[in-house]
């Protein structure tokens, strides 16, 4: 079209969409605009909420002018990219971290104060989007900021939740939960395409036809439709003109109303069918970690990949290439089981659809095809059960069946005859009902399988991948240990910190390269610099105490020491295992002489996280530190030698108060259960020191800073087994200082002791699934250490300094670039700015 332009026309709209500049009056005049037009406001009845929606307006449109530039460019060069699945996507809050990315932050400081508003403030108007449940959502998160920043061509394709993660409130003591709606208000960080919609099938029947080479083909026909409709999440990068894309699905009626039912006057009914296509896309299922086996989540599984697969599909299409070429131009990462029938709907689209032969097309799905394994506990194991699966997805079982006969062939020949395996390799469980595992599935499909941390990588080849390693041979299974960026996790959330860095390192430069910061090592002499260090730790434990005293009513001396756990509560990161502890140091502070008293060191004990809506113990351990925390907290025998708080509705913009305030953190899961962990990168890259087990990515945070400025304590993972074994089997006793403890529970220390029963009995020996009693001496030992350790404070600041200075490895950059080079063959594409909107 643009070809029959007359020239002038063609000249008026190059003229036209030249960018705008990005001085302080330009930004000042876009931010009025947009509180006088877009919200219908003005200057005399606007809150900081106002502020904040015009900001965020003016923000937008110079970041989808970059998304548009990138996606421009891109589509024309149509380098390889790679497609990251994730069922989650735990962005939290987007305006601060999009003006730090595209270098406009100063300008919007100056910008806004001068139109009588503070930045801080207007940033605190933001809700989080919190489309996850935890690390792996965050992995998600940090790795779009990373490949964005690293001009990666990579799209994201997740699920646009109406409801994300539950919000927390504690009453007496105890979690609730209340919807996120976070669409509450206008949503300015996403791209509604009204314009692109799918029509995604479900249940129905299979049509077997013999086509007219004779060939048998098999065609779905679904009982019913949904549309999905795509929203854009543009992600930019840091220093970069690069801006990728974030798209995520939302569920709508095909028809609003189901015409015959209407016509009937069933208006019930036909209202009925829209309402079930919305559900699809509703709500984040709230379970880190285990698997509820529910039909709507299998629904949201297939709405999802389906969606994201025809998308991908079309793209290709464009390029006109062969479909032998599809996984030279798509890689497809699949963030744990969740996306893994996007495998079988690849095979269905090609077999069924485009009538390529079966091999051909496994060949192409397996090259495209790549799985990262998040866990090992076997509750969180995806398995659909055949029957409903079938239900909904008739053509897909067939699909699914079929994989697995050439697969178990396979096997077969090379290993005759041992039934035994083809059993334990089966995608299928032979259970009542059968079952898909959807594990095997994803690692049958995919042409290599990572573990997230380098302990994770090796347990999976042990255990629930044994078989497969033999199989496949070790090239396939493979270690991507996870990163975080540092751009949010330090620059943005720590900015004096990042200031402190960037003037010793003369240069900003380690935003982009963390493995710099090593420079800092050598200031650990300089007394000086280590006041300012500490300086800035300080500065920080203030602002948590502040939040501290707002959201918990309690006030906290920033001189203790502040000792964190935040993370989903689970058994097996053992919240109730600290918790214990506490009561241990408080049992021992109300023990001692005031002589004793004056040597203890001062310790705030701060709790976050939420637990899953139905996972009863967890929710008992939050009742139990908040009952702790009410006795201990008003003692006057212990003062302000130990508060403990729970802080409620942990999410990652309180992380980001969170983590750079902490002195010690804990991440103390039983050895061999924590795939990796992520936080504990986040708390080290602040300065912090941690205590832990060797679990998950602790080991090699042990590696990177050395044993001097780490805690550890506990058994190994190898040592599990055996512990259990002996436990069950010979009756370990349990702990002294442990059966102390739990006696003063059960004294009714904290409340009625009936409350706590069904925690305490999880310990009784022989029960004690997470060892919490084999690990208790020497975990209190470990807290001795700190508390020892933190007296000496030059000795203190020096570990806190090399802790950032070794943390280099754990940029989610270093993560990235790792996986594309090592699984997705992609190359950097950078954008050219060519000065257009
Ligand atoms: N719950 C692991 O438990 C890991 C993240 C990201 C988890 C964490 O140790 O850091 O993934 N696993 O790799 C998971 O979600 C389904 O499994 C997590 O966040």
């Amino acid at each position: 079209e643009k070809a029959k332009w007359p020239k002038e026309t063609v000249d008026l709209w190059a003229k036209l969409s030249k960018k705008e500049a990005n001085d302080i009056d330009t930004i000042q005049r876009s931010i009025v605009h947009h509180v006088t037009t877009t919200l219908a406001r003005a200057a005399y009845n606007m809150d900081n909420f106002t502020a904040y929606q015009a900001v965020a307006l003016s923000t937008r449109d110079r970041l989808i002018s970059r998304w548009n530039e990138t996606q421009g460019q891109l589509s024309k060069a149509d380098p390889k990219r790679v497609y990251y699945l994730s069922l989650e996507f735990l962005l939290g809050r987007s305006m601060d971290n999009a003006l730090l990315n595209m270098g406009l932050k100063g300008t919007y400081d100056k910008s806004i104060e001068k139109l009588g508003f503070n930045m801080e403030d207007v940033i605190e108007s933001e809700v989080d989007a919190a489309l996850g449940n935890g690390g792996l959502g965050r992995l998600a998160a940090c790795y779009m900021d990373s490949l964005a920043t690293l001009d990666y061509p990579a799209w994201g394709y997740g699920l646009r939740y109406n409801y994300g993660i539950f919000q927390q409130r504690i009453v007496d003591g105890y979690q609730t939960e209340y919807p996120d709606y976070w669409l509450n208000f206008d949503n300015p960080w996403e791209l509604p395409r009204l314009d692109i919609s799918i029509q995604i099938g479900f249940g129905g029947h299979v049509q077997t036809i013999q086509d007219e080479y004779g060939v048998t083909r098999h065609n779905w026909v679904p009982a019913q439709s949904v549309q999905a409709i795509a929203y854009d999440v543009p992600i930019p990068g840091y220093d970069t003109e690069n801006c990728n894309n974030i798209r995520l699905w939302r569920s709508k009626p095909t028809r609003v109303f189901d015409l015959t039912s209407f016509n009937e006057g069933n208006y019930e009914k036909s209202v009925e069918d829209a309402t079930n296509a919305e559900k699809i896309t509703s709500v984040l299922y709230p379970n880190d970690n285990t698997m509820a086996g529910k039909e709507l989540r299998l629904k949201q599984q297939y709405f999802w990949t389906a969606a994201s697969l025809h998308d991908i599909v079309r793209r290709f299409k464009k390029s006109m290439r062969e479909w032998s070429d599809f996984p030279d131009q798509v890689a497809i990462q699949l963030n744990d089981t969740h996306p893994t029938l996007a495998i079988v709907e690849l095979q269905r689209l090609l077999v069924d659809e485009e009538m390529l032969n079966w091999d051909d097309a496994w060949e192409i799905v397996t090259k495209t095809f790549a799985f990262t394994n998040h866990t090992v506990l076997p509750e969180a194991m995806e398995k659909w059960s055949v029957p409903m699966f079938e239900y909904l997805l008739p053509r897909h079982l067939q699909i699914i069946f079929d994989i697995n006969l050439f697969f178990l062939q396979k096997v077969e020949k090379k290993v005759p005859n041992d039934r035994g395996l083809l059993n334990r390799m089966s995608i299928i469980e032979e259970a009542q009902p059968q079952q898909i595992r959807m594990a095997h599935l994803a690692v049958v499909g995919s042409h290599k399988v990572n573990g997230v941390a380098a302990l994770h990588s090796s347990l999976i080849k042990t255990t629930i991948f044994k078989d497969f390693v033999d199989y496949y041979g070790e090239e396939k299974f493979i270690n991507k240990t996870n990163g975080v960026t540092p751009r949010r996790w330090l620059h943005q959330s720590n900015p004096q910190l990042s200031a402190l860095i960037t003037e010793t390192l003369g240069s900003d430069k380690w935003l982009k390269d963390l493995s710099l910061l090593k420079g800092l090592a050598a200031k650990t002499g300089d007394a000086a610099f280590r006041k300012k260090w500490m300086a800035i730790k300080r500065a920080n434990k203030v602002r948590l105490a502040e939040l501290i005293k707002e959201r918990c009513g309690v006030e906290v001396s920033p001189d203790a020491l502040f000792d964190v756990q935040v993370k989903r509560i689970h058994e097996y990161k053992r919240q109730f295992m600290n918790i214990l502890s506490v009561i241990h140091r408080y049992r021992t502070i109300k023990s001692m002489t005031a002589a004793q008293k004056a040597s203890v060191q001062p310790r705030v004990v701060i709790f976050g996280g939420k637990a899953a809506p139905g996972y009863y113990i967890a929710k008992l351990v939050i009742k139990l530190i908040n009952s702790v925390a009410a006795v201990v907290n008003q003692d006057p025998a212990v003062g302000d030698l130990l508060k403990v708080v729970f802080i409620p509705d942990y999410n990652v913009s309180v992380a980001e108060v969170i983590v750079p305030a902490s002195d010690i953190s804990q991440h103390i899961s039983t050895a061999g259960t924590e795939a990796s962990g992520t936080s504990n990168m986040k708390f080290v890259l602040n300065g912090g020191l941690i205590i832990g087990t060797l679990d998950g990515a602790n080991v090699e945070i042990l590696e990177e800073i050395g044993e001097d400025n780490i805690f550890i304590f506990g058994c190994m993972a190898h040592e599990v087994e055996d512990l259990r074994h002996a436990q069950r089997y010979r009756g370990v006793p349990m702990d002294p200082a442990l059966q102390g403890v739990i006696s003063a529970i059960e004294k009714g220390t904290f409340e009625d002791p009936k409350i706590f029963q069904p925690l305490i009995s999880t310990l009784t020996v022989g029960k004690d699934f997470y060892l919490i009693s084999a690990d208790f001496a020497s975990y209190i030992t470990a807290n001795q250490q700190v508390d020892a350790a933190y007296k000496k404070q030059d000795e203190w600041s020096k570990k806190s300094i090399l802790c950032t200075a070794h943390m280099g490895k754990f940029s989610s950059d270093r993560s990235v670039k790792e996986y594309a080079e090592e699984i997705w063959n992609i190359k950097p594409y950078s954008v050219k700015d060519e000065g257009y909107m």
